[in-house]
């Protein structure tokens, strides 16, 4: 892709806005970007942009800035239905995504996750099993680091390890993974995304350029994520906790199995019980990452010790501390409804359970059935709280507690030896946080300074 000389706008001066337009800074382009949030807000931002030649509006998307270019790269925050986007999508445009502009530059072959729930601890350990086995690895997207961040590093021979979102998979075109898995599709970005059938279908596009040379890994036990194999071209693989599986992935008695192709004997892996991580759900994700780090060549031995010796990725369900019997996760990163109820179901009973932020057109009575039969009391948090309330109202006992330092608090004061203090909000951060990892070191550092 030639760059030199291209009048490029960059859409959102985030992370991977920032990461985007230096990139296209180097490549000779000549770079603008636009962020609805004020100069001074940004101030930070702007400097080390004016110093590398790029131009900056700020305070608002001018039309007339949209207009004057040759390619738009928005990034994954910024929906397409912003007037000035949706208007150039109109004048035949070209609007990319800055994960579409990193894959067309990447020289790695691309391992992509991509699921509701559960994608960052696969990515990670995908990662680690990898990078443990020699690959050279390397590891971004949505989990943090810009993909666009990995291009100079991403050499012929590598294996790019990505965690990808529906926001940035509505900006693909010829993003091409050679390994591609959708770990789940449960409700979320319904805001964002109008629908769950228009959020399934962006999950789905992950497929859409493998060829017959290509793995597609599915969960075999979620009726959507199910549907993508109808999608696709690649070679299928399936991982299920529950029942044998043909080819991929499966929990066989006490042990992990791995099927290569259909009518292959099954391969020992590991046992279940070496797993390090609490909850049913991450069985999955390493059943999921396992079948990954197969078709990429790891043998069996070096995946179990790899596995064994995984931590558990900060703000997911993430151990924090016991004070006088009473013992605190911060799970910040669940952040639909089905990630706390994954979250739930992780402890039998005695859960005081942290709920709430900015709600994102959930549906929160999806958790009366678990709440009423493991959890002793709900704390909620943020601009959500009296849509949750609501929704659970005479399911379980409820403490409006608003902030999340009296959230700590109060089931703290309400909480015996035994039980558990869980922050599974259900809900994002960005009404009362700069993001979920914000959430999560708040509640951390709350918990640390009990005494
Ligand atoms: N902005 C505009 N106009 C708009 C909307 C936003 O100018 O109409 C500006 C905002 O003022 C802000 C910037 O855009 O300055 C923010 O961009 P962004 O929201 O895309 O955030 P980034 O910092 O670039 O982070 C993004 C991902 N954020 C989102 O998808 C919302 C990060 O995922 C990702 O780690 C990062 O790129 C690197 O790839 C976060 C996330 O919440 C963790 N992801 C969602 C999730 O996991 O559920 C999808």
């Amino acid at each position: 892709m030639e760059l030199k000389n291209k009048r490029v706008l960059v859409v959102g001066l985030g992370k991977s806005g920032i990461a985007a337009a230096l990139f296209l800074r180097k490549q000779g382009a000549r770079v603008t970007v636009s962020d609805s949030r004020s100069a001074v807000t940004l101030a930070k931002e702007i400097p080390a942009l004016l110093d590398a030649g790029i131009m900056v509006e700020s305070g608002g998307h001018g039309l007339l800035t949209f207009r004057r270019q040759d390619l738009i790269v928005i990034s994954p925050g910024v929906p397409l239905d912003t007037p000035e986007v949706k208007q150039v999508i109109g004048y035949g445009m070209p609007v990319i995504g800055e994960l579409e502009l990193a894959s067309r530059f990447l020289k790695g072959r691309v391992v992509a996750i991509t699921g509701s729930n559960g994608k960052t601890t696969t990515t990670t350990l995908i990662g680690k099993i990898l990078k443990d086995a020699g690959l050279p690895t390397l590891v971004g997207g949505n989990i943090g680091i810009p993909v666009i961040d990995l291009v100079p590093e991403s050499k012929d021979g590598f294996l790019d390890v990505l965690e990808v979102s529906s926001f940035q998979l509505e900006t693909i075109e010829q993003f091409h993974p050679w390994i591609a898995l959708v770990l789940n599709i449960t409700p979320d970005h319904l805001d964002r995304h109008g629908s769950f059938e228009n959020y399934a279908a962006m999950k789905a596009r992950i497929t859409e350029r493998q060829e017959a040379d290509d793995f597609l890994i599915l969960n075999a036990e979620d009726k959507p994520t199910q549907m993508v194999a109808a999608k696709t071209r690649a070679q299928i693989f399936w991982f299920s906790p529950r029942r044998p599986i043909k080819q991929g992935t499966f929990v066989h008695g006490e042990s992990i199995v791995f099927v290569p192709r259909e009518g292959a004997k099954g391969e020992p892996i590991m046992p279940v019980a070496e797993i390090p991580l609490r909850g049913a759900h991450n069985v999955e994700n390493v059943l999921a990452a396992i079948c990954a780090a197969r078709l990429a060549g790891v043998p069996a031995e070096k995946i179990r010790a790899s596995v064994a010796s995984f931590k558990a990725v900060e703000h997911r369900l993430e151990f924090v501390r016991c004070v006088q019997g009473i013992d605190y996760f911060n799970d910040s990163k669940a952040t639909n409804v089905d990630a706390a109820i994954k979250a739930v179901e992780a402890f039998p009973s005695g859960i005081h359970l942290i709920l709430g932020g900015k709600d994102k057109d959930s549906d929160y009575t999806l958790l009366a059935p678990l709440l009423r039969e493991r959890v002793k009391a709900v704390y909620t948090i943020g601009s959500a709280a009296e849509k949750i309330e609501r929704a659970l109202e005479g399911v379980v006992k409820m403490v409006g507690a608003g902030t999340i330092d009296v959230a700590v608090r109060e089931a703290t004061k309400a909480a015996v030896p035994g039980d558990v203090v869980l922050l599974a909000p259900a809900c994002s951060s960005f009404d009362q946080f700069e993001n979920y990892e914000h959430r999560g070191r708040t509640f951390r550092q709350i918990v640390n300074e009990l005494s």
